[in-house]
């Protein structure tokens, strides 16, 4: 398997995925702005949409969107994706939750011409999102049940980027940050794309 991805970017949460898992793949940097893959291919045709993640799962055979690029690496390793039940259910919901409440929520911090208010008003809404993931994780070390699934990759990235831009986290969130971050997949991974 082929992923695409940019240095720091939600592709991260694959990237870890895929060590974490044990599953064979080769990285391709993506410079974004060029759309320009790092051995001079243009990703607009890889990825049309112009966006990492992208994961060749077969030659020419191209997975993109989050959701369904982490589900497939969790099937396809059965380790971080629990395979049948109502826990498997809780992951998905747990990913839309992590696309389109926490990650959505960022883009005023990644947009040059957002303006403060916006990112003020980003600062509280992220605050409530995650405030409500914390109470959701409780004091438990994973997000859904006892074991560590591709939605605890996710939401790992969404942490990395509340520290990069400063916003407060509530404890048990920074604690559960630092301890995957201590795990070696997620390590390997941070060092992979020359993240401290
Ligand atoms: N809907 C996509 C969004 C992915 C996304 O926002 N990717 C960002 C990096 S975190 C990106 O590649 N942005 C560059 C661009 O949109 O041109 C998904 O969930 O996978």
């Amino acid at each position: 398997m082929k992923l695409f991805y940019a240095r720091g970017a939600c592709s991260l949460a694959s990237h870890i995925a895929l060590i974490e898992g044990g599953l064979d793949h080769t990285l391709v940097n993506v410079d974004l702005r060029a759309k320009r893959t790092e051995d001079g291919e243009d990703f607009s045709a890889i990825n049309p949409k112009g966006y990492v993640p992208a994961l060749e799962i077969e030659p020419g055979v191209v997975l993109t969107e989050n959701i369904a690029v982490l589900l497939y690496i969790g099937e396809k390793d059965g380790a971080l994706l629990p395979a049948a039940g109502n826990n498997r259910w809780r992951v998905v919901e747990a990913l839309a939750f992590i696309s389109t409440e926490l990650h959505k929520s960022f883009k005023p911090f990644f947009r040059a011409d957002a303006s403060e208010e916006e990112r003020d008003h980003a600062r509280a809404l992220l605050a409530r999102r995650f405030g409500q993931i914390a109470d959701q994780l409780g004091d438990r070390e994973v997000l859904v049940d006892q074991m560590l699934s591709v939605a605890d990759c996710y939401l790992f990235v969404m942490l990395l980027w509340a520290q990069r831009k400063e916003l407060e986290l509530p404890p048990t969130l920074a604690s559960y940050y630092e301890r995957l971050k201590a795990r070696p997949a997620f390590a390997q991974a941070l060092a992979e794309e020359q993240l401290g």
